[in-house]
Formats: C-alpha cells, sequence, structure tokens
C-alpha cells in the first residue's frame, strides 16, 4: 500500500534516461497510453462539434479536405476536414490538452521550465481521401518567426496510426542537419506544404503509434506522412513549444495572426511583448 505521508512526486511524466537518449541520438521518443481513450474522444468530439458548428472557431482556421475543397470529392462533414488550426486560442478543452503536464513535462525537460504555445492542430485523415504532408523540417517554418535551435512539436495519435491509413515517418538522426532547402510540390492538399529537398524514402522509418500514444519530435527532424489507404480515420493531434526565452525576429509582431499562448513557467515581456493566457471569444 502506498505510504499516505509520501509527498505528492512533481513532473511526474519526466523523461526517463532511455527517452532523452533515444532523443538525443534520433530526434524523437515516443509514448504509449499518455492518453486514455475517454480522453481522446472527448477531443475528438469537441473537433467534431467545431466542424458542425457547435463550437465557435474563426473559419479562416477551418482547412477542407483539398479534393472536397476542389469539387473533386463529394464528401461532407467530418469526411470531408482536413484541420482546426489553432483549436487551443479558442477553446478551453484544447486550451487544458496544450498545457497538459503529460505533453508539457517532458518539452520542460528539453526546453527549459518557461514554455510557449506557438502553433496547434488537429488533423483529419478520412478514409481514403485523406492526404499525406511531404517530408519537411517544422523548423524551415518556424526559423522565419524566431532563432533558437529547437522548438518541440508533439503528436497525438487520436486513433492508431499505422502505415495503411497515413502514419507518421520520420528520419532518425536527421534532427543534426541543418534547414534544407524546401522546394514546392504539384497538386493536392499540400501547397501548404513544401518538400524537404534533401531527404531520402529509403532513410524514413514509420511510427506506428496505438492511440493515445505520444510522439514528441525535434523542430529539424525530418517527418513526413502518407496517404490515407484505408477505410479508417487516421486523426492526431498535434502541438509545438518553444522556450520563453528565445528570441525572436520580431518580438513586436511575433504572432504575426497566430496567437502565442503561455504553457507554464514564466515569461519574458522583452523577448515577446503579448502572450494570451485565456481563450479567445470567437464570434
Ligand atoms: O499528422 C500528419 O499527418 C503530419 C503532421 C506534420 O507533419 C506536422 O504537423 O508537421
Amino acid at each position: 500500500m502506498k505510504n499516505p505521508a509520501t509527498p505528492l512526486k512533481i513532473n511526474t511524466n519526466r523523461m526517463t534516461p532511455d527517452e532523452i537518449q533515444h532523443w538525443e541520438r534520433n530526434g524523437y521518443f515516443v509514448r504509449e497510453n499518455v492518453f486514455s481513450h475517454k480522453e481522446n474522444d472527448h477531443l475528438r468530439q469537441v473537433a467534431e462539434d467545431i466542424v458542425a458548428g457547435k463550437r465557435k472557431m474563426p473559419m479562416a482556421h477551418i482547412d477542407r479536405n483539398a479534393l472536397v475543397r476542389d469539387g473533386k470529392d463529394p464528401r461532407s462533414g467530418i469526411y470531408g476536414m482536413h484541420k482546426i488550426h489553432h483549436p487551443s486560442c479558442y477553446i478551453p478543452e484544447f486550451l487544458a490538452r496544450v498545457r497538459d503536464p503529460r505533453l508539457t513535462d517532458p518539452v520542460a525537460d528539453i526546453l527549459g521550465p518557461d514554455v510557449l504555445g506557438i502553433n496547434n492542430l488537429f488533423i483529419w485523415k478520412a478514409p481514403k481521401i485523406g492526404l499525406g504532408f511531404p517530408w519537411h523540417q517544422d523548423k524551415f517554418y518556424f526559423g522565419k518567426r524566431f532563432r533558437t535551435a529547437t522548438t518541440v512539436g508533439t503528436w497525438t495519435a487520436i486513433d492508431p496510426a499505422d502505415r495503411e491509413n497515413g502514419c507518421l515517418y520520420v528520419i532518425p538522426g536527421s534532427h543534426k542537419q541543418a534547414i534544407s532547402e524546401h522546394d514546392d510540390i504539384e497538386g493536392s492538399q499540400q501547397n501548404e506544404f513544401k518538400l524537404a529537398r534533401n531527404a531520402r524514402d529509403e532513410d524514413g522509418i514509420p511510427v506506428e503509434v496505438p492511440p493515445g500514444a505520444v510522439i514528441w519530435f525535434h523542430s529539424h527532424l525530418l517527418h513526413k506522412s502518407t496517404n490515407n489507404h484505408s477505410q479508417r480515420f487516421r486523426r492526431s493531434y498535434v502541438s509545438h513549444y518553444l522556450s520563453a526565452q528565445a528570441e525572436w525576429m520580431n518580438s513586436e509582431n511575433a504572432g504575426n495572426g497566430q496567437p502565442i499562448m503561455w504553457i507554464r513557467g514564466q515569461t519574458y515581456p522583452g523577448k515577446v511583448q503579448e502572450v494570451t493566457r485565456e481563450v479567445i471569444p470567437a464570434e
């Protein structure tokens, strides 16, 4: 039996020595059973309520699947969705999730105690039409906003993610590389994403995970995901973190239209002017 006098542990989700070693060597690590089926299901339901218009988010942050958007596929509702961008800025359940210590304790181990949330997205890959993301390094995009060694991305599986339904692929060790050139690619969803020039498919490995698992990954890590060839959904929730002590390119306009959320620890007004602490009402 537990000794009731034992003090409560803080940071109970800290990285283990094996995880630290895996992170340093490969640029990512995976934990299973971080979130329960019930918790995942709740987040999925909130995301569906946003799509159904029962919860308010700016329409500009809600993206349909490109085939549906371009009239090439007749599906609608969640079957026609691609992603919701920045839900944590508007929806309390998502704000609670991005601040959940099960996600952020390991982030604080990597980035230090003062953490901001800079981007988050709920992604649908609908059966048969869900589209993949080409090889890329997140820092290619984030690097335009701040100078810092890394941000940390977390990728939570809402459904089982496997090769058939378009799981994440990574190139282990690529986080030690500089940021590659990224080139435009033809068509589909991914006019929003470019292709990293130095990524080779043969170096990539699939990271197949059960629902509730989380992948923590370095912003230099080359990663991609493939199209959904299955009859099942492949949903995920992705959230990116930055040290509050990072140097921004332009602290006056750091968010540049993307609210920066306080996650934990101190903030540094000299580094970034405006940090959002509460959800923003969306009408
Ligand atoms: O969930 C996916 O399919 C890919 C997400 C991704 O690559 C990203 O958010 O950077």
